[in-house]
């Protein structure tokens, strides 16, 4: 008896209410009779049962095996469509990125303790080996007012400077503006000006709690590249001397630069057992565009024994396609109203086996306030996606799965960078190096009044306290990984074909990837669905 299309059985599944195991879909595919197997267990799961277990189903079987002949019933007959081909429909690209040997992370301050979410988990395979904590979900306090945006940037040079400060022998602005012609000076400071001067030098200006001064970087000194990456209310510190005529403004010429950076000797922890996590983003349900079949391959496939090990799915944000985020955008939707998209999109959730634990965080599609740190969804939506318990939070978060620490963010700040820096930097194609520039200036936005809209709150919650061991970021719809002082950077493509704006800026999406890491040795290998 050949094995029925898994994807058929999840998608008649969901058609009922129901998300399943893998192993209960394994189970209905096996039957002897499918169809009925999942009417009977259908019919007989108890009412609170969202998530059909395969112990439930096991005993639907065995009970009707006893009770029924079905080979009688004609009226049910198997369905006669095609069985999907299994597993080869995925085209499989192994890029095998190794990040180094496992070993202790090195120590690194600050940070809220990690808050466990709870939530339960109704598999019917072993989940007793998990552990999954989510932190980063805030609660706004920000009101908008001009004190909100003095005290997140307050917050932002507390926390960076905090990381420079045991790296320079630094000083008030105020007391270096008073310091000795030629002095020896160091600083620690946001950056509000950058302007290169005629002789093609960079004259920065940075900012203290005490006041301002003036910085020149020449172009021929060995860190000069680095100061093509520098943008505006990033934290940085300088080492130089302090030109001080009299008649003169102060200003230091800089010997050396410092970004709050992720230390080289950063070495990720990873997992104590062989489990995998797929990160996946930009799914955009509602969209004309959204391509439903690439999903159906991508779930289909978790259901088979390869998928086996993947007991994470992390999506970071645009769930659905949203309304009005971009002038005409309502031209290429196929679902109008942005309730009736959630609805579509739990529907395309529940063909994720039941046993798999999902962590999601909202993006600039989605259907919370669009400026970062973007809350998580709230009740209402959470009530349309219920179907499977996933953990909701907000963008940016930081997961915690078996010991290795990933952070989630949606990505909007990339435009931005990609915009801002020079290509060597940072470009479309090459959506890792822009992420290796976020890790650098540890903040996932560090520019302030550009594309990325930041909310005034009492703290900066875009600071990167901690360094990642995985940073996961979508938004630009294009496949990038790499490492960065080996903290493994991906940016996971999208569920999309190119839009009318994207054929227009020439942005050609990478669509249908999956990139998978296997969490005890951090190896990355990227599936393909489309
Ligand atoms: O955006 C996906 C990518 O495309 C991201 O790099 C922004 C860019 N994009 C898409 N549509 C627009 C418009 N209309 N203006 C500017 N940039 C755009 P996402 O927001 O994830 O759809
Ligand atoms: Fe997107
Ligand atoms: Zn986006």
């Amino acid at each position: 008896m050949p094995l029925e299309s898994t994807v058929r059985i999840v998608q008649e599944l969901a058609q009922r209410g129901y998300n399943a195991d893998r192993e209960a879909v394994t189970l209905l595919a096996g039957a002897s009779h499918p169809q009925q197997a999942i009417e009977r267990a259908v019919e007989t799961a108890p009412d609170d049962m969202l998530v059909l277990t395969a112990e439930h189903v096991k005993e639907t079987i065995e009970n009707d095996s006893q009770s029924r002949d079905f080979a009688t019933d004609t009226s049910t007959n198997q369905s006669t469509e095609t069985p999907n081909s299994g597993p080869s429909t995925a085209s499989v690209n192994n890029p095998s990125l190794s990040t180094g040997t496992p070993s202790q992370k090195s120590p690194d301050t600050g940070g809220n303790p990690p808050v466990e979410m709870g939530g339960s988990s109704e598999s019917g395979r072993s989940t007793d080996q998990r552990s999954l904590t989510v932190s980063g979900d805030i609660k706004s306090t920000g009101t908008g007012e001009y004190g909100d945006f003095v005290s997140v940037f307050r917050d932002r040079y507390k926390n960076l400077s905090g990381k420079l400060r045991g790296r320079v022998n630094h000083r008030p602005t105020d007391a270096i503006a008073k310091q000795s012609d030629g002095s020896d000076a160091a600083i620690v400071g946001m950056v509000s000006e950058i302007r290169s001067t005629s002789g093609g030098h960079w004259r920065i200006e940075l900012e203290d709690t005490n006041g301002t001064i003036p910085c020149l970087i020449m172009n021929d000194r060995e860190f000069a590249d680095e100061a093509r990456e520098l943008l505006c209310d990033e934290v940085i510190a300088v080492e130089g001397n302090v030109a001080n005529r009299s008649g003169d403004d102060p200003i230091i010429f800089v010997d050396s630069l410092y970004f709050p950076d992720v230390p080289r000797t950063f070495r990720p922890s990873t997992a104590d057992r062989p489990v995998q996590a797929a990160l996946i983003s930009d799914v955009h349900v509602g969209s004309e565009e959204f391509l439903a079949d690439a999903w159906h391959r991508f779930t289909d496939w978790l259901h088979t024994e390869e998928a086996d090990p993947i007991e994470y799915l992390l999506i970071a944000g645009d769930m659905v396609e949203g309304v009005g985020v971009y002038p005409n955008q309502d031209e290429e939707l196929d679902i109008i109203d942005i309730y009736d998209q959630y609805e579509q999109f739990s529907e395309y959730l529940k063909e994720v086996p039941g046993d798999i634990e999902i962590v999601m965080i909202p993006g600039n599609h989605d259907a919370v306030r669009l400026a970062e740190p973007q809350p998580a969804f709230d009740e209402e939506l959470r009530n349309i996606m219920s179907a499977h318990d996933a953990r909701i939070s907000a963008n940016p978060s930081t997961v915690d799965i078996e010991g290795v620490s990933v952070l989630m963010y949606h990505g909007v700040s990339l435009d931005e960078l990609i915009a801002e820096l020079p290509d060597d930097k940072a470009t479309y194609e090459k959506p890792h190096h822009a992420m290796a520039q976020l890790l650098k200036k540890r903040h996932v936005a560090p520019q302030y009044g550009g594309m990325t809209r930041v909310a005034p709150e009492a703290e900066d919650h875009l600071v990167i306290e901690e360094v990642p061991d995985i940073f996961h970021t979508g938004h630009v719809h294009k496949l990038g990984y790499g490492t960065y002082n080996n903290v493994l950077s991906i940016n996971s493509s999208c569920w999309q074909a190119q839009t009318d704006f994207q054929k227009s800026v020439n942005l050609s999406p990478d669509v249908g990837y999956a990139p998978i890491v296997q969490l005890d040795t951090l190896e990355l290998t990227i599936r393909q669905f489309t």
